[in-house]
């Protein structure tokens, strides 16, 4: 799959870019990484013009929920990108892994997969797109 990632906007953390975009590549995923502090129109802009399978979110600085809300809202507010597979993970909230209102918030949004920070949450994101990728085949 072509998976597009991406740091949140507020957010200038990037060995987790680094790590997640080796942990994808291993998995046989072709990476477009647009690095951090990435706000909603330059993601959906690079979304229509990469035309991911799917999009992985990434933040650890506390301010990964309001960050991944605005994208998330944004991408499905474009016609041609609202079916496209959002997931989002790290360090979402303030105290480490958002809260479960928050999460369920990001659902609600569009977020398929709200994620946190631990290795079972990377393959829980490798278990993720390999379900995405068995549909579009
Ligand atoms: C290095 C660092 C910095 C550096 C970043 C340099 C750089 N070029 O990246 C600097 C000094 C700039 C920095 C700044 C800040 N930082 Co900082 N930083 C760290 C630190 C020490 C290490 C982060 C790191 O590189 N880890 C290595 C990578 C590989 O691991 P990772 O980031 O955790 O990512 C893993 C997981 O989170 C997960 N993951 C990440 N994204 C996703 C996505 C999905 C879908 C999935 C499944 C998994 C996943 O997978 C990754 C691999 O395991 C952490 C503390 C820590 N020990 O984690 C704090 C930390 C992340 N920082 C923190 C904070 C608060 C800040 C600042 C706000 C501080 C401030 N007051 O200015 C600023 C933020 C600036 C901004 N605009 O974003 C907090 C965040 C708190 C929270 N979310 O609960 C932390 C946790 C420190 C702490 N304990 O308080 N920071």
């Amino acid at each position: 799959m072509k998976i597009l990632l991406s740091g949140t906007a507020s957010d200038s953390h990037t060995w987790n870019l680094v790590y997640l975009g080796l942990f994808l590549e291993e998995r046989g995923h072709d990476v477009v990484a647009l690095g951090p502090c990435v706000g909603p129109r330059l993601l959906t802009a690079a979304c229509r013009r990469h035309a991911p399978d799917a999009v992985v979110l990434s933040s650890v600085n506390g301010h990964g929920y309001r960050d991944a809300l605005a994208a998330v809202r944004a991408l499905r507010a474009e016609p041609e990108l609202a079916a496209l597979p959002v997931a989002a993970g790290g360090k979402l909230g303030i105290a480490g892994r958002s809260g479960e209102t928050e999460a369920a918030r990001l659902r609600a949004a569009g977020c398929d997969a709200v994620l946190g920070d631990g290795a079972g949450d990377l393959e829980a994101l490798g278990a993720f797109l390999a379900a995405r990728a068995q549909v579009a085949a």
